[in-house]
């Protein structure tokens, strides 16, 4: 293949040579004191893999080489550059590949690890190896069960019996978190629900700073969304709603609901409970105990995240019980219904089927009265619809009238009539429950407490961490809530020093665990006193930038930043925070833009692309494919194409001198700005496509001086670290090229020559001016708009088109 014309630039030999020589070097490894006394430190992370059987897809190997395309930029331009990498390898993938080959996962995690680890070091990431992190070693886990039973010593673990979802493929529970519209997020099935008795962390009680601190970190605005959304924090009130008898009167129960409609009120015109409500009992009449019991059976199977959907058909039935709308009096029915969940809110609502879009569709189906008591012009809102010029109407009862108000005005009102009457209070609430840690699964961290006969738990002694996992033969999964591990009953079975009898806890951790403070380890991995030295901790966190997938916006990032904030609170960690900034890099496709699986037979496979074109052929295509952010598919011309620009750069960086002075001065400036401007907003694409040109000029005067060559080899070095080595040592230097400093433009001579751009009215030419080559068109736009002679021919009327001919020309048509 390309070989040939390769004119003596042999991607593999280089490659091998320069990660042997990284390696001997030392080139990317931090001792000791470097670690503790970097004055200018940059922690460069990437979410760390799960080292799966397959290696590493090329989708992995987008993110890390974005993310060590940017580190090494960093290091060039002066920092200390930490950039560790490991491995997550707890979790029921690894698990259920191990009962498909029928190994022990503990047998094939170091054969995956070691398979990722020879194709990390073979796309020559600038990975501190030293500082490597295995969250199945247990010198690793220990810390993280010393972390539980921080959690439990602040009160923040606690086991209680729950409904939860219960995936019967996976044969165990979920968090909330892993439940998408239903179904299990790893694996599609619908999931169920169970009440078993389960771990729970009270990430609640940090709901409003995981909201808050939001606020001070530069993260994508689409992940800080799907936090926002997730802890789905509202502001409404909470009233009561007194329950009365066949006659009407008042029996001394009152049912609470939450709203944050308050204002709504008068349109509440019937109540529905939770069928899990403990109130269900009480309001029923007698008569319909059956049908009432029949239906809150039903509903217990159903899991919470189907019952929720706005688009569900409503089912329910009547208690045949009352109570009184606070505000008008009334005397409203009362029904069950799953579409009231019992872990929101109060468990129960009041109804406005006038304006709320399910309870609508519930009075729809059931025959209940449908009040709107919002009107513009007359007309009644829609169920769901806002508007500013929205006023009550039939809302005015003992007490209180809103009639004539609009929202906001209604809103503070009754309020203020709740508290003063004592039917309610201000109230606020978040949809984000307690995080359920605990899996019925093998492969993960032991919970390191212990329980006794009378129900007594405490936790294992820090001085006896790790509990180790115990090898187990037969880890089939059993589909019951039993956990796997109470098969281990040599292991289970602990008697203490004074001879009494324990039993230790056999749910294990979920696979987020291992990832929640990962990035505190590698750090100090070999700490054997704490999870990290304070100090060393203090010089690195948080980290500067974190590079990973989209999909991990509510699951790992909000469950890291949760135990985070509990260390900090502790003292542990002395930021609030752990990582300053966040990235998402898009995923790459298949060539027709289609998803990369095996099903579909178009994985690319990293191993094979290395073998034929080499590494920095690689990164450098997958670097210019564009925006590190966006999906895109792959294409086996275009990394070709990326291929053979390696070999004119080679070429261009052995081109011969000029005879005099230096031709290539402005072009060499222009580039050096233009690459350092995009590669500092991680626009790797358009850094590569300005060298590209700058080794077409060198190459059509066939002439390049050793400042020519210098920043070229520099510039390019992030992107084709390989390449940039070889280069440097024919260059004539000993050391490596990644402690060099970045190369810095003069900005007088990079300035670019400028366009000039004519702009025409109804197709006459009116104005013209100057700008540079590089301003994007809609400036472009927006100056001829703004220029004094197009207004002037404007007459004062707006342009109908504006067609912008880049380079040339502004066309304005009125
Ligand atoms: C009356 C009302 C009128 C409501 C209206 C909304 C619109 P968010 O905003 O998501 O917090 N609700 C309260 N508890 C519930 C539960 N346990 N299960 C199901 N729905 C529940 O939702 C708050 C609203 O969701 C509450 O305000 C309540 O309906 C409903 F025009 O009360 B509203």
């Amino acid at each position: 293949m390309v070989n040939e014309e390769r004119d003596g630039y042999e991607p593999s030999t280089v490659e091998d040579k320069w990660q042997r020589r990284w390696e001997e070097r030392g080139t990317n490894s931090f001792t000791l004191d470097e670690l503790r006394s970097a004055t200018d430190p940059y922690y460069n992370l990437m979410m760390f893999p799960y080292p799966s059987a397959e290696g590493l897809h090329i989708g992995n190997i987008y993110a890390f080489t974005g993310a060590d395309a940017h580190g090494r930029y960093q290091r060039l331009r002066g920092r200390t550059v930490f950039e560790p990498m490991g491995f997550d390898a707890f979790g029921i993938h690894s698990e259920n590949f191990a009962l498909k080959v029928g190994k022990n996962p503990m047998d094939l995690i170091p054969s995956n690890v070691a398979n990722f680890t020879r194709q990390l070091k073979r796309i020559g990431g600038m990975f501190d190896w030293d500082h490597s992190v295995d969250t199945t070693q247990p010198e690793y886990y220990k810390w993280t069960q010393w972390v539980f039973l921080k959690l439990l010593e602040a009160g923040l673990a606690e086991q209680k019996e729950a409904p939860v979802n219960w995936c019967p493929s996976c044969k165990t529970v979920l968090a909330n978190e892993q439940v998408v519209g239903g179904e299990c997020e790893r694996c599609g099935t619908p999931v169920e629900q169970r009440r078993i008795k389960q771990w729970f962390f009270k990430i609640t009680k940090y709901a409003q700073r995981l909201l808050d601190n939001l606020g001070h970190i530069d993260w994508s605005e689409r992940t800080k969304k799907s936090q926002i959304n997730w802890i789905g924090r509202s502001e409404g009130a909470r009233l009561d709603f007194p329950v009365v008898d066949g006659d009407g009167k008042e029996t001394g129960t009152a049912i609470e609901v939450y709203t944050t409609r308050p204002d709504t009120v008068f349109g509440a015109t019937y109540m529905v409970l939770s069928p899990e409500h403990p109130l269900v009992d009480a309001v029923t009449n007698p008569g319909l105990h059956a049908p009432v019991y029949a239906y809150r059976d039903k509903a217990k199977q159903k899991d919470l995240v189907a019952r929720q959907k706005v688009d569900k058909t409503k089912t329910g039935v009547a208690t045949g019980g009352f109570v009184l709308n606070p505000a008008s009096g009334e005397k409203v029915p009362v029904w069950i219904a799953d579409y009231v969940l019992m872990g929101y809110g109060t468990g129960a609502i009041m109804a406005v089927p006038g304006h709320d879009e399910r309870d609508y569709e519930f009075a729809g189906t059931m025959g209940l009265e449908i009040r709107p008591i919002l009107e513009v012009d007359g007309e009644p809102l829609a169920p769901g619809e806002d508007s500013p010029r929205a006023r009550y109407v039939r809302s005015a009862g003992p007490g209180v009238s809103l009639d004539g108000l609009d929202v906001a005005a209604g809103k503070r009102a009754i309020v203020a009539w709740l508290e003063e009457s004592g039917h309610g209070v201000a109230a606020s609430n978040t949809k984000l429950r307690d995080w359920l840690f605990s899996r019925q699964r093998y492969w993960g961290e032991p919970i390191p407490v212990l329980h006794d006969d009378e129900g007594n738990t405490v936790p294992v002694p820090e001085s006896e961490l790790p509990v180790l996992l115990p090898e187990l033969e037969d880890f089939q999964p059993s589909g019951r809530p039993e956990p796997l591990l109470a098969k281990a009953t040599d292991w289970v079975e602990v008697t203490d020093e004074n001879g009494k009898r324990w039993r230790r806890e056999t749910n294990t951790m979920p696979q987020w665990a291992g990832s929640c403070w990962y990035y505190l380890r590698y750090i100090d991995p070999r700490n054997e006193t704490g999870p990290v030295d304070p100090a060393k901790e203090r010089a690195w966190m948080p980290a500067d930038i974190y590079i990973g997938g989209a999909e991990h916006a509510v699951l790992h990032l909000l469950y890291a930043r949760f135990w985070h904030k509990v260390l900090f609170d502790l003292g542990h960690v002395s930021t609030k925070e752990p990582f300053r900034k966040l990235m998402n890099q898009g995923m790459i496709l298949g060539e027709n833009s289609e998803k990369m699986s095996k099903s579909r037979g178009n994985v690319i496979n990293p191993d094979d692309v290395v073998e034929e074109l080499g590494a920095d052929a690689l990164r450098l295509y997958e670097m210019f494919m564009g925006p590190l952010e966006v999906d895109k598919p792959w294409s086996t011309n275009g990394i070709q194409g990326i291929a053979r620009f390696l070999d004119r750069a080679w070429r261009a960086a052995q081109l011969t001198e000029p005879d005099s002075g230096d031709p290539h001065e402005r072009a060499r400036h222009r580039t050096i700005r233009k690459v350092h401007e995009d590669v500092e907003r991680v626009r790797f694409n358009t850094a590569i496509a300005a060298l590209m040109e700058y080794v077409n000029v060198l190459t059509k005067a066939e002439t390049a001086t050793a400042e020519d060559k210098r920043v070229l080899t520099l510039l390019l070095s992030p992107f084709a670290p390989h390449w940039g080595e070889e280069v440097w040592s024919r260059l004539g230097h000993d050391a490596s090229l990644a402690n060099e400093p970045w190369p810095e433009f003069d900005p007088e001579l990079a300035r670019a020559e400028m366009l000039t751009i004519v702009v025409q009215v109804n197709g006459k030419v009116r104005s013209r001016f100057d700008v540079d080559p590089d301003l994007p068109p809609d400036d472009v736009k927006a100056q001829a708009l703004a220029d004094d002679a197009v207004i002037r021919h404007l007459e004062g009327k707006t342009p109908r088109k504006v067609i912008v001919v880049p380079g040339r020309l502004v066309n304005i048509v009125v």
